[in-house]
């Protein structure tokens, strides 16, 4: 049995005080980590408030991003080896925002997917297509190549552990989900990826998330599909009753 993780993606947005109230507002009310785990994702500068404020609680806390480096001359990178340090549990690599607009390369978040491991935290590693791609009926060979370039090198044992969040382009912050069955498509897409370069064992282990405008009135069915084990979500993540709206999806 695969825990479900639903995680929220902040991106830019939020700051150390808003960051304060939201986990105050949340925290009494979150599910036992044990049956779901909630996470969220907040910008480097909100870290400190976001763990200080999740001590104690069933909340988890990732990163949105981090170098393959642990130090050195990197004007403005974040070191994976002081989030591990900080007490942060995942980091989010890959998102199509990083590749797009910050130029990352498969090769780059590869490197970082070794790091995070490294550094003792867990990679909730992003893939997904374009519309154009969808369109030219190339999604299923594009993700499965994203997975096996940013899998390479990562022995069973992290890959088992690790999360795999399936983002359509299409569908991020647009309004625009992709239905269910669409998400299930790749998100199986995903884990035969997984079983074709390891085994049955690890596709079985390894958790997929789908993200891209996942909101409360979606969630259930989205989370009802066999292939799907949580939600990556950012819009419908940075209100609190939203939030918990979403991490209460099974009850
Ligand atoms: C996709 C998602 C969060 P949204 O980027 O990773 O954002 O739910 O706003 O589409």
């Amino acid at each position: 049995m695969r825990k479900p993780i639903i995680a929220g993606n902040w991106k830019m947005n939020m700051n150390p005080t808003q960051t304060t109230e939201f986990v105050n507002a949340i925290k009494a009310n979150l599910p036992k980590f044990d049956q779901t785990e909630s996470v969220i994702g907040a910008p480097a500068v909100d870290l400190p408030a976001l763990l200080e404020a999740a001590k104690g609680t069933d909340l988890k806390v990732a990163a949105e991003n981090c170098y393959f480096e642990e130090a050195g001359a990197f004007t403005g990178e974040t070191s994976p080896k002081t989030l591990n340090e900080m007490g942060v549990d995942y980091v989010i690599i890959g998102h199509s925002e990083r590749r797009d607009y910050f130029h990352e390369t498969d090769e780059d978040i590869n490197k970082k997917a070794h790091a995070i491991f490294k550094n003792n935290m867990t990679p909730i590693f992003c893939c997904g297509e374009s519309l154009e791609t969808r369109e030219a009926g190339k999604a299923e060979e594009w993700v499965s190549n994203q997975v096996t370039e940013g899998l390479k090198g990562l022995s069973a044992d992290q890959v088992s552990s690790m999360v795999i969040a399936y983002e359509p382009i299409w569908a991020i912050g647009t309004g625009k989900t992709a239905s269910a069955d669409q998400a299930q498509e790749i998100c199986a897409v995903v884990r035969q990826t997984v079983a074709k370069l390891y085994d049955q064992t690890v596709a079985d282990k390894v958790r997929i998330q789908y993200g891209g405008s996942v909101k409360p009135a979606n969630v259930k069915e989205i989370m009802g599909k066999e292939d799907i084990d949580g939600g990556l979500v950012g819009g419908a993540s940075m209100e609190p009753a939203s939030f918990l709206d979403l991490v209460h999806f099974n009850d």
